[in-house]
């Protein structure tokens, strides 16, 4: 695993009032406290199929949006870490770009390649699934875990969409028949079913050992990474057909002032005609991107922002391998 990056990266609000107290100090209800020799800790890789809702399990785990969340597949671009770390010990989730078929985009096979390089050095994997579906892209993330040499655990999501539960045994049944997952767990991440079972389940699985990441740590991405990508979460919802696979959001100026930071953001698109419908209307549609994007933002920073949006066309920009690469698509997994 890659070294953390210190400096730039978020830390979490929560700081020093975190559960996880110093070795050998009684905490407030006079519990002895757990010695790092007691806590575990290590690297869960989540992958699966775009949509089946990886990053929204993550984000439920660590009880704040860290990797962006839309009803689009495709959404999870890079590799993102979500630093959980409580009483017991620390879980490192590596969230990952959802597995497909479409290796036809360079910026596709990238994000294949983001994801099955997850796979290797880390201490459990979850393959997440959406309950009563399989599909071909089901079976390249399976197959991504040909020669894994760690526990893998099957991760049924979604199942508040099958009200009869009964259903769901032929389902399993024929997941379970296609790889020797060491168990299977029934959750919804979004309606928060069975996701502290399967956190229990994944201390089970992790080594002994002190926190890898300070505590205070959530993620090995810059919050700059952040902003750009609560900007692509807001386009992707707003618009439809082929835009929201074509944009990239880079930030272009940075200014802190003590009580607002004002931040100016290129999208960059593929077309010109891509170009025409960001702005087209009176610029309304971007106006909103603009707006919604701003309130996370805020929220991310804890302090006002003061955001501005250009919308500026790179020629088939995510065909491109030298390209994508400059957009900040390199394999630095
Ligand atoms: N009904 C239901 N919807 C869910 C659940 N979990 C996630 N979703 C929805 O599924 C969609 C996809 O969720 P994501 O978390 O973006 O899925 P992902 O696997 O990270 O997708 P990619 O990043 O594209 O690979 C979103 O609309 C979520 O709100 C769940 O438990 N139940
Ligand atoms: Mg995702």
């Amino acid at each position: 695993m890659p070294d953390k990056k210190a400096e730039d990266t978020l830390k979490n609000e929560k700081g020093n009032k975190d559960t996880r107290v110093p070795t050998g100090i009684v905490n407030e209800i006079g519990e002895p406290q757990k010695s790092e020799e007691e806590t575990k800790s290590g690297y869960v890789a989540v992958i699966g199929r775009p949509n089946v809702g990886k990053s929204t399990l993550m984000n439920r785990v660590l009880g704040q949006k860290i990797s962006i969340v839309t009803a689009k597949p495709q959404t999870t671009r890079h590799q993102i870490y979500g630093i959980h770390t409580e009483a017991p010990g620390q879980i490192v989730f590596i969230d990952t770009p959802g597995m497909h078929q479409g290796q036809s985009k360079a910026l596709n096979r990238y994000m294949n390649r983001a994801a099955k390089a997850a796979v290797s050095d880390v201490d459990l994997i979850l393959l997440v699934v959406d309950a009563l579906r399989w599909t071909e892209d089901d079976e390249q993330a399976l197959s991504a875990l040909k020669g894994a040499k760690v526990p893998v655990y099957l991760v049924v999501n979604k199942v508040d969409k099958v009200p009869q539960k009964e259903k769901l045994l032929p389902f399993l049944q024929e997941v379970s028949a296609k790889y020797p997952f060491e168990r299977v767990f029934l959750i919804s991440a979004s309606k928060d079913k069975g996701v502290d079972e399967l956190v229990a389940g994944i201390y089970e699985a992790l080594p002994k050992g002190p926190p890898i990441f300070g505590e205070d740590e959530v993620t090995n991405k810059s919050v700059r990474y952040l902003v750009t990508e609560l900007i692509r979460e807001k386009l992707m919802q707003r618009f439809h057909q082929e835009v929201p696979y074509s944009v990239a959001v880079e930030i272009e100026s940075w200014e802190e002032e003590p009580r607002i930071t004002h931040i100016h953001a290129i999208i960059w698109v593929e077309r010109d005609s891509q170009k025409a419908m960001l702005v087209g209307s009176g610029g309304e549609a971007l106006k909103q991107v603009g707006i919604q994007a701003r309130q996370d933002i805020e929220r991310l920073l804890g302090k006002k922002a003061n955001l501005k949006l250009w919308v500026k066309v790179k020629k088939a920009w995510a065909d491109n391998d030298g390209l994508i690469q400059k957009m900040g698509y390199k394999d630095e997994f």
